[in-house]
């Protein structure tokens, strides 16, 4: 591993329009580095195709870079590209030379991927193929670039043992060997991220290259250093049963006076982590660079809760508050352990110098506060049970698709 401080040097950030990429590209840009955000802009249109806005609203891409430059003076550069498009992609390394990419640009829900064989082919091609797309163009045209790529803990599964930072040292009939941690993923959209992970590493393996995958929790929250300043500089912040959270919909789910929706018992558990601990994973992760020829993982989460101690927080902070919340336990949607051993390693990232921001009643009361100015904004009907299921493999997003296909005739 070397340690890397070049902040003039050209980061790419992918998917720089998301819930992650949007903020990161910001933090980027604050610390000195020489941004290039790029985007197709395909979650705006998933978000019309569900049918339901994010929580509050959000600027357009070229809003949130001229309100970036005329707060701080800085600039982002934009693209917009589908990673798709090799060619466009090849071109665009082949003049920035990135000194790292930051790799967000991906289908992220697991619910859109189990919609229909549609829905799930388009995920699995968007994330793999836009990653294949990708390996190559830094191969030909930035062969030193260190590629950070968001991964999932999804990828792993709920396995009986305890979840190593991505290897695992087996004996077998003798000999000893290190292998990959194995997979056993939640959903079509973490089957297409272990893809991803194997990509990668083939990549670093054959061609030397230098890349860190980080096997993320669920993330919480809305508030950064940066997006705080300005509205416009707001992060989308979702709470469908499609792209929003457990955590996030919760909070909204509290705040609008409805039930928090427990999927079956209750009992599934994940890793999770502050958003403000998102984009310092990823900084610890870009100054630290792998060597060449390094396939890293780490998994980046800061605790872990079951479903129902989620829903227990959130109960006390709203307690302290005089308030009342219920919650509910709805039939399953998904097809996943309910009751389960989970004890997950994350000690990578604390060993780099993670200082975590641990869940607590005071952010979950903030984070409510904030939410409370948009409850104009709420569809409720979004708050209820979930339109996918795993096991029917035929859903539709029937309701709210004629309110949209109205509003386009409009
Ligand atoms: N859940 C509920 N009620 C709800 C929503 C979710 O009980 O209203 C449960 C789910 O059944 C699941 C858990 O909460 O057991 C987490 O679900 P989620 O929707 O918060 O997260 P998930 O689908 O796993 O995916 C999210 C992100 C994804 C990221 C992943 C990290 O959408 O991009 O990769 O978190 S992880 O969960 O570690 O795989």
């Amino acid at each position: 591993m070397d340690s890397y401080d070049r902040s003039n040097d050209t980061v790419f950030v992918l998917g720089a329009d998301g819930y992650l990429g949007w903020p990161m590209a910001l933090r980027l840009s604050a610390l000195g580095y020489r941004v290039v955000a790029m985007d197709n802009l395909s979650k705006r249109a998933w978000r019309a195709e569900i049918g339901v806005d994010c929580l509050n609203p959000v600027a357009s891409i070229k809003r949130r870079i001229e309100c970036w430059l005329e707060l701080t003076g800085k600039q982002i550069e934009w693209h917009q590209v589908d990673l798709a498009n090799r060619a466009a992609l090849n071109q665009l390394v082949a003049s920035y030379h990135p000194g790292a990419v930051i790799h967000f640009a991906e289908q992220p829900s697991a619910p859109y991927s189990m919609v229909d064989s549609d829905h799930c082919v388009q995920t699995y091609v968007n994330n793999t193929v836009g990653t294949l797309n990708l390996l190559w163009a830094l191969k030909r045209g930035a062969p030193d670039c260190h590629l950070i790529k968001l991964g999932s803990m999804g990828e792993y599964g709920c396995p009986n043992i305890d979840i190593e930072e991505g290897w695992l040292t087996i004996q077998h009939n003798g000999r000893s060997e290190r292998v990959p941690f194995p997979k056993r993923p939640h959903s079509f959209y973490h089957l297409s991220k272990v893809a991803d992970s194997e990509n990668i590493m083939f990549a670093c393996r054959v061609w030397n290259m230098r890349a860190t995958d980080l096997n993320q929790g669920v993330v919480y929250g809305i508030d950064t250093e940066e997006t705080r300043l300005h509205p416009d500089l707001a992060t989308s912040f979702h709470y469908d049963s499609t792209f929003g959270t457990a955590l996030n919909r919760f909070c909204v789910q509290a705040a609008a006076g409805s039930p928090l929706t427990v999927y079956g018992t209750g009992g599934q558990t994940r890793g999770y982590l502050n958003i403000q601990d998102t984009l310092a994973c990823i900084l610890l992760s870009l100054r630290h660079r792998p060597d060449p020829g390094e396939f890293r993982v780490f998994n980046q989460f800061t605790e872990q809760f079951s479903v129902n101690e989620l829903a227990q927080t959130i109960g006390e902070a709203r307690r302290e508050c005089g308030l009342e919340t219920s919650v509910v336990h709805i039939e399953n949607p998904r097809i996943e352990a309910e009751s389960h051993y989970y004890n997950a390693k994350h000690q990578a990232l604390l060993d780099l110098g993670l200082e975590p921001h641990l869940l607590n009643q005071t952010l979950i009361t903030s984070l409510i506060g904030w939410i409370a100015q948009y409850l104009d904004r709420v569809d409720l009907s979004a708050l209820e049970n979930p339109n996918v299921t795993w096991a029917s493999g035929a859903n539709r997003f029937w309701a709210r698709q004629t309110a949209v296909d109205t509003l386009a005739a409009v």
